[in-house]
């Protein structure tokens, strides 16, 4: 019988989880449970990329880790852990680090637009991230990791960098695929539909929740930007704004975005259908994640075993990783 394929992949406790993080990534995350192998991380270290308050990540850690669960993240069905729970994480990212060059970790935009405002002040690690993600899928011989649009780029480093190691110092990483929806991958901020919505970008407006209430979703679609020809049709160059509606509304009810838009003459009516969609996704998730604030100790425990697990296959990559590279074993046979 062939081996269930393995699937990791994770969110960072930057900020308050976002409807893009939702349809983009755990929404597949939930599917993938049934299919797979799979292990979900709370990415902690990530979010030291930028400045946080100490309270603050650790509030959010807890935080996702309970978002994970009420999104239908199965502990029985999946390992959900929190990166730096697994010290393995930041041990395969030095070595990676000295796998990867720094012409193409310079090449990666996200790290272009993060640091616009100017490279001399912005953290080191904010450079680097990209080897430590390669280190988090790596790690666990990883076939399928599930991401947003925005994350292509990271994962084709990552690629590269098992692929160069491989050649270099022999056969040690599973070379990972990424799983990008068809829809909504890249869902856009409300008010400006040419950049993605973001939990660490303030944008009132623009940004949906996942734990928004419902008329504040409501609220939040009917002002969405549109644009000012009244034609609905599906066109993400010329309409962005009317086109990330559509693919909301497409990812909630599983229809396609171009046949949606000949259902409609009215933007009014979009909007509408949009917000009813939504929150018929959302309200079964808001419920869950109110069972689960009255069970802390459980969200607890099930980091707690989920890291053990993870440490298990993490710990085998490790030291077959830093083995290949002629780093001496702490102890001999
Ligand atoms: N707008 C989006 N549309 C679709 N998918 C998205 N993702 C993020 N934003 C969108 C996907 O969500 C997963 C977790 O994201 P992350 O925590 O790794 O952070 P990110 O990709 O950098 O996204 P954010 O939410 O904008 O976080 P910050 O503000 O911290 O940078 C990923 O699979 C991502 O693709």
């Amino acid at each position: 019988m062939a081996l269930m394929q393995r699937v990791l992949s994770g969110i960072a406790p930057s900020g308050d989880f976002t409807l893009g993080n939702y349809l983009g990534a755990l929404k597949h995350w939930v599917t993938f449970q049934d299919s797979s192998d799979a292990l979900y991380c709370v990415v902690d270290l990530h979010a030291l990329t930028n400045d946080i308050e100490p309270a603050v990540l650790r509030h959010n850690s807890l935080d996702a880790a309970l978002n994970l669960l009420a999104v239908g993240l199965d502990p029985a069905r999946c390992t959900v852990f929190v990166q730096s729970h697994v010290t393995e994480h930041t041990r395969l990212t030095w070595l990676l680090e000295c796998t990867a060059t720094y012409g193409e970790l310079s090449r990666m935009t996200q790290f272009k637009e993060k640091s616009v405002k100017g490279r001399e002040a912005v953290r080191a690690g904010l450079f680097t991230y990209p080897a430590l993600m390669a280190a988090d899928i790596l790690l666990y011989d990883t076939n399928v990791v599930p991401v947003g649009d925005d994350q292509r780029q990271h994962l084709e480093l990552t690629r590269e960098v098992a692929v160069r190691f491989n050649n270099r110092y022999g056969d040690t990483f599973v070379v990972p695929e990424a799983a990008i929806p068809g829809t909504a991958a890249r869902v856009m901020d409300l008010q400006h539909p040419e950049r993605k919505m973001s939990k660490s970008v303030t944008s009132p407006l623009g940004t949906v929740g996942l734990f928004d209430p419902a008329d504040e979703i409501t609220r939040k679609i009917r002002k969405a930007v549109t644009d000012t020809d009244g034609e609905v049709r599906y066109d993400r160059e010329a309409k962005p704004g009317l086109a990330n509606l559509l693919e909301l509304l497409a990812a909630a009810t599983g229809r396609n975005p171009a046949d949606l838009a000949r259902d409609y003459t009215r933007y009014g009516d979009l909007k509408n259908d949009v917000a009813e969609a939504l929150n018929e996704l959302l309200t079964p998730v808001r419920s869950r994640r109110a069972e689960l604030e009255n069970d802390l100790p459980y969200v607890h425990r099930v980091l707690a075993e989920g890291a053990e697990k993870a440490h298990t296959i993490a710990a085998a990559t490790y030291t077959r990783a830093a083995d290949a590279m002629g780093l001496l074993p702490p102890t001999a046979d």
